[in-house]
């Protein structure tokens, strides 16, 4: 027993309950999703333990009891996963936690974790993923805790967990307890608590099978449908695997860079243009695949490719919620649509044409659980290559993925076919979105700060053809329990309806990242052939001198455009 730790309980030959003495630390304030970090800043002793032991500390108060409650634990596998799982594991234990449901080796994606939580009745969950941030010793580590619903903790629940961390004295674990092998399917106890070792997939799988036309899914690859699945090293290449090439007979190899790996093989796996290049390459040319798919870290992202064509998140969404009745999950059509504040308003003419509301919420995937649990919204989308439904509380990679592959399907048409005619049939929302990564903290919140200063003065100002027509900081009022988040995004709003947002990223670990996000809006009888970089030049020129991006930022280009 370590010196700073104290016994309160002595079974003999028994792991026993010990409190260990710690101090806080600064910045574990969850961001847009959980607390994410340097897997260093995690290594440090008592780190993810201070987290962990605020967490159930809280929840007690916040939830309700949290004694002799399951929980589900996984993570997608990143490196300190396998780690973070055990020392999890005996803090719950030691916590009175009564059963801990762990996806095999420690791994199980979000979206899984999602239905494992909701098809189990469990009291919660937590979630170790840093998402589609890089892996490996010296890349990004993350924690997030989900609530019965499935879905991630809104933000009363992680401010309590923040306020806590910040005048923890100690935390529980077990004393002389030996790692559990979660490697093996199957039940074993851990000083009164029941550790089972569930299968990641199969849980997910069923669900998938319940929302898709299989047989048609069968068809099309008989057909000779091809398609590249690209899991870009992360957790969804065991699902892929076994819904496609498993359950759809799809060829082998249909599926690239599907094992898990702790450093994702090197990739950076975040579904984009900039990152997804391999996919993109392989996309290309007459002899590419019919259908192309990535998804990120934690297999809750999608990347929509056709040959030689991307599809926008946003364009993604507005597509799937317009040809929802075609495929038996959403047969009965759709409440509602909800889409994140900067994400393009082509959702919300489909929601308008189908006469079903369409919702407005902050960048955050918490923020649709309240929609979702009041059956106001049924499909949900970000512009951050996030979509997904009330089937789990949770974007859903794959899930996605397979709603294109069913509409292919049930339609005969390709991607780009499908996308064109709804352009033709809604118009065309130009999309871009420019991140300018790595801006030291201290100059990115002056940026921000002076361009809040200035949107009383912008409504009428010009700017070549340009007119502001609004501006202001974005908050939202949630429908169903009234809470109220505030500076959620500046919104440039044009006359005409085009868009320039800005916001500060809130899931980056290294310095500040800028947010740029760009739209405009073609009618159905326009030009929707122009690259669209060129159809955004105004907006993107208009932002920089409002937000004097360049002068205050110290750079001089965006790193990344999707
Ligand atoms: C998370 C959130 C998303 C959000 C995205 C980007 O996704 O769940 O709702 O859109 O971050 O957030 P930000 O712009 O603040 O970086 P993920 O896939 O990283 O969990």
């Amino acid at each position: 027993m370590s010196p700073n730790a104290s016994m309160t309980s002595t079974a003999p030959n028994a792991p026993t309950v010990q409190i260990v003495s710690t101090r806080p630390f600064d910045g574990q304030r969850p961001g847009t999703s959980g607390l994410r970090k340097k897997v260093t800043v995690f290594q440090q002793p008592h780190y993810l333990e201070n987290f962990v032991q605020a967490l159930f500390d809280i929840l007690p108060e916040q939830v309700g009891p949290l004694a002799g409650q399951t929980l589900v634990v996984g993570g997608d596998g990143r490196f300190h996963n396998r780690v973070a799982v055990q020392t999890i594991l005996k803090m719950a234990a030691a916590n009175g936690v009564g059963r801990v449901m762990v996806g095999r080796g420690g791994l199980l994606s979000t979206p899984a974790a999602s239905a494992v939580i909701r098809k189990h009745g469990a009291y919660g969950g937590i979630i170790l993923s840093a998402s589609h941030n890089p892996g490996g010793p010296d890349g990004d580590f993350g924690i997030k805790y989900n609530i019965a619903n499935g879905g991630p903790a809104p933000e009363k629940i992680t401010e309590a967990i923040y306020a806590r961390t910040r005048d923890i004295a100690g935390y529980r674990t077990l004393e002389g307890a030996a790692d559990l092998d979660l490697d093996r399917l199957g039940t074993t106890a851990l000083a009164g608590m029941t550790v089972e070792v569930i299968d990641p997939v199969a849980d997910y799988a069923e669900l998938m099978e319940k929302l898709f036309d299989f047989d048609a899914m069968r068809a099309w690859f008989a057909r000779g449908g091809r398609m590249r699945m690209d899991s870009m090293g992360a957790i969804s290449g065991p699902y892929a695997r076994a819904v496609l090439e498993g359950l759809l007979g799809a060829p082998a190899g249909t599926v690239v860079n599907g094992e898990p790996l702790e450093d994702f093989g090197g990739h950076h796996p975040d579904p984009n243009p900039a990152h997804a290049t391999e996919l993109i390459a392989a996309m290309s040319g007459a002899g590419a695949p019919d259908f192309g798919a990535a998804s990120d870290g934690d297999a809750d992202r999608n990347m929509i490719l056709g040959r030689d064509f991307v599809v926008t998140p946003s364009d993604s969404l507005a597509l799937l919620a317009a040809h929802a009745t075609k495929v038996p999950g959403y047969r009965d059509g759709l409440a509602g649509i909800a889409r994140s504040m900067p994400t393009s308003q082509a959702a919300d003419v489909v929601a308008q044409a189908l006469g079903i509301p369409a919702w407005e919420t902050p960048t955050g995937w918490k923020f649709f659980g309240n929609l979702l649990d009041a059956g106001r919204a049924t499909l949900c989308g970000e512009e951050s290559y996030g979509t997904g439904s009330n089937h789990v509380r949770e974007k859903d990679g794959l899930w996605a993925i397979l709603f294109w592959l069913n509409l292919l399907a049930a339609t005969g048409e390709s991607v780009e076919s499908l996308v064109r005619a709804h352009w033709k049939r809604f118009g065309r929302h130009y999309y871009s979105r420019h991140d300018w990564e790595g801006i030291p903290t201290e100059r990115a919140d002056a940026l921000m700060a002076a361009l809040r200063e200035q949107l009383p003065t912008l409504a009428g100002r010009r700017f070549g053809a340009l007119e502001i027509a609004q501006a202001d900081d974005f908050s939202y009022t949630d429908p169903v329990d009234g809470s109220v988040s505030s500076r959620q995004g500046v919104r440039l709003i044009l006359a005409g309806g085009s868009r320039v947002v800005f916001r500060l990223s809130g899931t980056g670990t290294e310095g500040a990242t800028l947010r740029v996000y760009l739209e405009r809006f073609e009618p159905a009888d326009g030009d929707h052939d122009r690259p669209t970089q060129d159809a955004l030049a105004d907006l993107i020129a208009l932002a920089d001198t409002v937000a004097r991006i360049r002068e205050l930022s110290g750079q001089t280009a965006p790193t990344v455009i999707t």
